[in-house]
């Protein structure tokens, strides 16, 4: 089963990390059965998290592993338009690295 490595949880939220609800969050929303391993950084195969192990496989990078999730699993995206999808990763590109 997928691994997903990722902060231990805390205070009843999903994550205080954005990047590992969000990949938590993709799985949940694509069906994909995985297990979470809580861990911290220091751990990571680029020093931050999150991280996945799938089928032998260490990836890090929450953008490089939706797109894997995308590619080997479901695609969320798939009945999206060019425009509605240009607009995803606009808002994408917002909120993860120009609102905090
Ligand atoms: N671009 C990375 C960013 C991940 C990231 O910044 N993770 C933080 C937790 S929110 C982290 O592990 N920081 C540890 C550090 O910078 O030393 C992704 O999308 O996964």
């Amino acid at each position: 089963m997928l691994r997903l490595y990722q902060l231990e949880r805390t205070w009843g939220i999903p994550n205080l990390s954005h990047f590992c609800c969000k990949t938590e969050t993709y799985l949940r929303m694509a069906g994909i059965e995985y297990e979470i391993k809580p861990t911290l950084p220091l751990s990571a195969p680029k020093g931050k998290l999150p991280y996945i192990e799938d089928d032998g496989k260490i990836l890090g990078d929450s953008g490089f592993i939706v797109l894997y999730l995308k590619t080997k699993y479901n695609d969320l995206d798939k009945g999206l338009s060019e425009a509605e999808l240009a607009l995803s990763l606009a808002m994408q590109r917002l909120l993860e690295e120009h609102l905090f």
